[in-house]
């Protein structure tokens, strides 16, 4: 019992509380052999200020930060020494993960390979792309029934038993290090599912369990909350609480209504999700993917996202980490507006103290309008108005994911390049669901809202068009989709940031509606562009002229042209040179004395680029186009682009 344990002073709180509890640590630890005392020193100030702005300082505040303390040594000591050297490895290279080499893939267990056990056999393929990170989709024992794909789960502490145990879990993270994969999880941090043995204590009336959920007896507070809530899944869990039958209360559910609302204001929560994420860490996880993190911290008037305590909450995590596992990085789930997506990167003034990750989904939606409207002027201001990646953090830069699209455009953005907000969503929207007269798209609207604006699923075969260009059989429009769908992917590689390829996309797969005939996900359409991997398809990659070939061939290019190739690395700068023509995106990385210009064309027509409107260091002449590997010499001083092309020029 926590506010029992003794605390380090008389009359609390002292002069220096820092300096009072970095002693009373001393003491405690003193006796230990490990560097733990070293980084519990160095975690501290940065631990106690997030800390004490979400808890307070009083005396109970103490005791529980303490117990977060000697939960993180309890996580130090229980890491497997392999881990530990891979940790003391990373520490001595503070960009380990930010290299041009980097690529990502993520998966679900069972559509990808069956089970745990499938997934080590498949690593021969995933090198065939140059994976070098693997995210797989939560896998923790979920609850029966609908369990919004894993995300709903019951026990942090054992995997699904369809797709294996903990200790294949172990088997596997060792295989893909000695294969210099990375293996990324999912810490679904925001809620636990109903049937955890928590919420299940909780309706049997344990005190201690209540605490852990945001409950009520009426709906007088969560009327009030309502006022200004969004929701997340209106269709199919409209509203955010959920009354619960055998609590007789109300509980906080954001997401659906078997997702109940971890309390972080209780930090008995803070204490005991830090132990379940260390315990996932312990396994080999290398990057936990904090599920949902603007959902954290909840106040009345507010829309409950993006709330300062969940930014600190985020940041005394890390510290605690850092003391438990150095090597373990936390990737930000964090689907919101730009500015507020770039700020899990620590651009709120705590650089390199939040998470070291996170989704570019700003980049990701913005991509996806350009496509749509041919026209990358959006996009390049979007770019323009977010602060600087912060040096120590790296964006995964994504072209499709599991969840649907949201068209999260700021507002600002949109109004400075001439439009109109609601109508420009709309325009998404009803393009990629198919509405629209000059739309090859065959997406889904998800979640509707009054104003007509939709989020969208389907797989990014379809909603590029090739999925209907495959269907219909034209070679030329095949041809053409492949453009487009190469140049959404070779976007993704280019930018700064980590691309992450979605399982599935590397032979384009098709829409699957297999699911409208599970009842467990019927309801939800995001299972549309969650098909299992069809192996038999992949096998097309290696016959000549298929989609499959073309497709797999054209992103392992990516893949291989990062590979060593300074100028990509996330550390290098990234620079879009404003050009006139509105379908052309251009931009320059430069690392190290290396520079990369990556000149697109959005467009369904044949465009180009003057050097005279390109800095002066790119001028006519000969250059080395990395993606052909084939030198480019351009006597007329413009770089010609085929419809939906892409060039990747580096000075000879
Ligand atoms: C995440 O997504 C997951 O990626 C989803 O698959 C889950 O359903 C959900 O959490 C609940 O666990 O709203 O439409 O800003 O956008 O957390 C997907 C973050 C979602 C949210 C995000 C959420």
């Amino acid at each position: 019992n926590a506010s029992d344990r003794e605390l380090p002073v008389e009359s609390w709180p002292p002069d220096d509380p820092v300096e009072t509890l970095r002693s009373f640590l001393r003491d405690r630890y003193a006796d230990r052999q490990d560097d733990v005392l070293e980084r519990i020193d160095r975690q501290l100030p940065v631990l106690w200020e997030a800390y004490t702005e979400v808890y307070g300082d009083d005396r109970e505040a103490v005791a529980w930060v303490l117990e977060a303390i000697e939960a993180a040594v309890e996580a130090f000591e229980d890491r497997p020494e392999q881990l530990r050297s891979l940790d003391d490895d990373r520490a001595g290279v503070d960009d380990w993960f930010q290299g041009s080499e980097e690529v990502g893939y993520m998966c679900y267990v069972d559509l990808f390979a069956g089970d745990l056990e499938g997934v080590r056999e498949k690593i021969p393929y995933l090198k065939e792309l140059g994976v070098t990170y693997l995210h797989l989709m939560p896998l923790l024992e979920p609850r029966e029934g609908r369990n919004d794909g894993g995300y709903a789960v019951k026990d942090y502490r054992s995997v699904d038993p369809d797709l294996g145990t903990m200790a294949d879990l172990r088997e596997l993270a060792a295989d893909l290090h000695e294969e210099g994969i990375r293996l990324a999880l999912d810490f679904v941090m925001n809620h636990t599912a109903r049937e955890h043995e928590w919420a299940q204590a909780a309706i049997e009336g344990d005190d201690r369990f209540r605490d852990f959920y945001l409950t009520y007896e009426d709906r007088e507070l969560p009327d009030q909350y309502e006022q200004t809530l969004p929701e997340v899944f209106p269709d199919f869990a409209p509203g955010n609480f959920t009354y619960v039958d055998g609590l007789e209360k109300w509980v906080w559910t954001s997401f659906y209504d078997f997702q109940w609302d971890l309390d972080y204001a209780n930090p008995d929560v803070f204490v005991q999700m830090f132990r379940e994420m260390a315990h996932l860490a312990n396994a080999g996880t290398d990057v936990l993917r904090l599920d949902a993190v603007p959902f954290l911290w909840k106040e009345l008037g507010t829309d409950c996202r993006n709330l300062d305590e969940a930014h600190w909450l985020l940041r005394a995590y890390r510290a605690l980490m850092r003391i438990a596992a150095p090597g373990v990085l936390f990737k930000a789930e964090a689907i919101v507006a730009p500015e507020e997506t770039i700020k899990y990167l620590g651009t709120g003034g705590f650089e390199g103290q939040e998470c070291d990750i996170a989704y570019n989904a700003p980049l990701m939606a913005h991509l996806w309008h350009a496509l749509a409207s041919e026209n990358t002027r959006l996009l390049e201001r979007a770019l323009d108005q977010l602060p600087p990646t912060p040096e120590e953090a790296s964006w995964l830069n994504y072209v499709r994911c599991h969840d649907d699209i949201g068209w999260g455009l700021d507002s600002e953005d949109v109004r400075a390049v001439g439009q109109d907000p609601v109508s420009t969503r709309k325009f998404c929207s009803d393009y990629y669901a198919g509405d629209h007269p000059d739309s090859d798209a065959e997406g889904y609207r998800f979640q509707e809202e009054p104003t007509g604006v939709a989020r969208t699923s389907g797989t990014a075969a379809a909603l590029t068009g090739l999925q209907n260009a495959r269907i219909e059989g034209d070679p030329e429009d095949v041809d053409a989709a492949i453009q487009r769908y190469l140049l959404m992917h070779a976007s993704a590689f280019v930018m700064q940031g980590m691309p992450l390829l979605y399982s599935g996309d590397e032979i384009a797969q098709l829409n699957d509606f297999s699911y409208l005939n599970n009842p467990i996900k019927a309801e939800d359409n995001r299972w549309v562009h969650r098909p299992p991997m069809d192996w038999d398809a992949a096998e097309r990659r290696s016959e000549q002229g298929t989609v499959e070939q073309r497709v797999f061939d054209g992103i392992a290019r990516l893949s291989e042209a990062r590979e060593g190739r300074a100028a990509l690395h996330h550390r290098g700068e990234e620079t879009v040179h404003d050009v006139p023509d509105d379908s052309v995106f251009v931009v320059e990385r430069a690392f190290e004395g290396e520079r990369l210009l990556a000149v697109s064309n959005f467009s369904g027509e044949s465009r180009a680029v003057a050097f005279a409107d390109l800095p002066e260091q790119w001028d006519a002449g000969s250059y080395h186009e990395v993606l052909r590997d084939e030198t480019a010499v351009y006597p007329d001083s413009r770089i010609l682009l085929e419809p939906y092309s892409y060039r990747w020029l580096e000075p000879t």
